[in-house]
């Protein structure tokens, strides 16, 4: 009931951040009565089997064969990595250890962009622990994986029910010796707005005590202006602060010369003054044609003095021609997936690279037969989540042509469903690229893109053209987002705003011009650990603090889940995604030596008060829950 009555609530349903609902609607908050944890988990099972899950809807639950995990030695002492050059070493040493390598070094990106660009960031801590060894003990080579921040976190509270920082923290007693990375919008945290600057800082100070070891700080339209404050708090930690250029474009299209090779390289000199140990090229749509990569490597090599980080989608399916034109420019590292998570909207094969690369100078040092096996697992545990697929199946050039991130591509899809426009799909990545011509071709990533994919609907299902809004503009109610970024609390994009469309789209309200962190006020952590106390009646951790001053929504609605259902992470995928089948018998492991047997007996008739009773066995003992069947 708690669930539906949020909502439904006009004030969830409105103003993202405002929480002033807190305050005049106390009954939101009741809390339903502590259940033991059987009960709730039958309860989670229970509701999952009869009303199926959101995005998934009711669905019996399919067969999987299990999981194919890498059978390792777990005894061996572990084989030691690049998190012990830093630790040792510090985020200097670490610098000076890239820069004597030959080869080229890897990032695992499996655990965090692969499933959010490949499964919408469906995928579940359950799934990464049990690969989280075998990894850190078959691809110790890596320098870093890539398994945190992005949409992880929203995604963890708000679909999965689980706790973000829990993820961290459990893979980083399973995996002690590789880097541990993550991706941070700067500005805007793991969050799609501009928060005040001492969230940010605490932000990092608590990512980099819970595991975090190398930040990708990026923003979402290059301004660095809107970058030091999280440069600075990252350099703060000791840890590696990566700062982040956005490809957009195309250095060699001679009709676009905004974003061209002289303002790369100003950025590139402009980051490494801020502060950056490494300097990352993030192509979050994979637009970097394979000659333009080595031109773009070669020029930055020039001009700056640190590593150089390479990120790509494979999209147009160009990605391993990309990274071997890069490896020969002498880029430091390359951004790669587990094979049966790469390709597509997804960053390049590492098992591709491997064989493009082998024999050269600079292949990167991995075990072939090892990255073969935690494939297969991935090939496996992929299955689960297929509701989730975008439905891209081959390369997709036009990538080039709407220039939409990879992250962005599966979501933007589901919106447009949402909103009726799927059978439109063709007319919104048009739509996509004259937005981005209208609004002055700015750079597109989490959220400046999530922006140009509101307008593109927008404009779509109401037929607008570029005309219509210059000349009715004043009468049209433009979407928040698209409000807010020419408000200028997105920052400042390069070459500023197109000021006649900008004067449209504000009707008469100033824009401003200062770093938004310069205008909110800092959060008072105290004060928020209070009120959530008092919403929650439950233990705060610095982790909530921090989670609730993000997402204040989304924050309070996991924390009822877990009080109505308990820890359901502890659950497999299936039986979370799906529930279970009649007759079926699962074992959960809710904490370690602690395991239930549930079996699904039968579900009951609908009532007259449109509930159904499910009868398990729990642990042997017939157990009865009452179900509200929502169809
Ligand atoms: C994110 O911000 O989540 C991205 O992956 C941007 O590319
Ligand atoms: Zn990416």
């Amino acid at each position: 009931p708690f669930l539906e009555n949020v909502v439904q609530h006009p004030k969830f349903l409105k103003g993202e951040y405002d929480t002033s609902f807190i305050d005049t609607t106390p009954e939101l908050f009741i809390f339903p009565k502590r259940k033991d944890r059987g009960t709730k988990m039958l309860s989670y099972i229970g509701t999952v089997t009869v009303n199926g899950f959101p995005g998934i809807g009711k669905k019996k639950k399919p067969v999987f064969d299990p999981p194919r995990i890498p059978k390792v030695n777990y005894i061996e002492p572990m084989p030691k990595g690049t998190k012990h050059i830093l630790d040792e070493h510090g985020a200097d040493g670490l610098v000076r250890w890239i820069k004597e390598q030959n080869r080229v070094l890897l990032t695992d990106t499996t655990f965090r962009d692969a499933h959010q660009s490949l499964l919408a960031t469906r995928v579940r801590t359950n799934d990464l622990l049990r690969i989280a060894e075998p990894t850190a003990r078959l691809w110790p080579q890596l320098f870093s994986m890539e398994m945190w921040g992005g949409a992880t976190f929203d995604v963890a509270y708000r679909f999965l029910k689980e706790d973000p920082w829990e993820r961290l923290i459990q893979l980083r007693e399973k995996i002690p010796n590789v880097l541990f990375q993550m991706l941070l919008r700067a500005s805007n945290a793991v969050g799609y707005k501009n928060y005040p600057d001492n969230v940010i800082r605490e932000f990092v100070a608590k990512s980099a005590e819970a595991g975090i070891d190398v930040f990708r700080i990026f923003d979402s339209l290059n301004w660095v202006k809107g970058m030091t404050v999280a440069i600075d708090a990252v350099r703060q930690t000791g840890k590696v602060a990566e700062a982040a250029i956005c490809y957009t474009g195309d250095i060699f299209d001679p009709a676009r010369t905004k974003y061209n090779l002289d303002y790369y390289k100003n950025l590139a000199k402009e980051l490494e003054q801020a502060g950056a140990h490494i300097l990352a090229i993030k192509d979050m749509a994979g637009l970097l044609k394979p000659q333009a990569a080595y031109t773009f490597i070669s020029a930055l090599k020039e001009v700056v003095d640190i590593p150089i980080h390479l990120h790509t989608h494979d999209t147009s399916g160009n990605g391993i021609y990309t990274y071997a034109k890069a490896i020969e420019a002498g880029v430091d590292i390359v951004d790669v997936a587990v094979s049966a998570m790469a390709g597509l909207t997804s960053q390049p094969s590492a098992n591709t690279l491997y064989y493009a690369l082998e024999g050269t100078e600079r292949a990167p040092e991995v075990d072939i037969a090892s990255l073969e096996k935690l494939s297969r697992y991935w090939e496996d545990v992929r299955k689960y989540y297929a509701d989730f697929e975008s439905g891209m199946n081959a390369p997709h050039t036009e990538v080039y042509m709407h220039e939409m991130p990879g992250g962005q591509y599966s979501n933007l899809q589901q919106q447009a469903k949402a909103v009726g426009l799927g059978d439109r799909w063709d007319e919104v990545k048009e739509m996509y690229r004259r937005v981005n011509d209208l609004f002055g071709d700015i750079v597109k990533v989490t959220p400046s893109s999530k922006v140009v994919g509101d307008m593109a609907l927008y404009m779509v299902q109401n037929n607008l053209t570029e005309q219509d809004i210059y000349e009715r503009g004043e009468t049209l109610d433009f979407p928040d987002s698209v409000v807010e970024l020419f408000e200028g609390y997105l920052g400042q994009p390069h070459g500023g705003f197109p000021e006649t469309l900008q004067r449209i789209i504000l009707k008469g309200r100033e824009p401003i011009t200062v770093r938004p962190g310069e205008l909110l006020e800092p959060v008072d952590f105290e004060k928020v650990r209070e009120e959530l106390y008092h919403l929650t009646q439950r233990e705060v951790t610095d982790y909530d603090v921090l989670a609730y001053a993000l997402y204040p929504k989304v924050f309070v609605e996991y924390a009822r889940t877990v009080e109505q259902f308990g820890d359901v992470s502890v659950l497999d995928t299936p039986t979370f995604l799906y529930g279970m089948r009649l007759g079926e018998e699962i074992e959960v492991e809710i904490e370690r030596g602690k395991t239930l047997i549930v079996k699904l007996v039968s579900i009951g008739q609908p009532q007259a008060d449109g509930t159904r009773i499910v009868y398990f066995e729990l642990n042997g003992q017939p157990r009865e829950i009452v179900i509200k069947d929502e169809s």
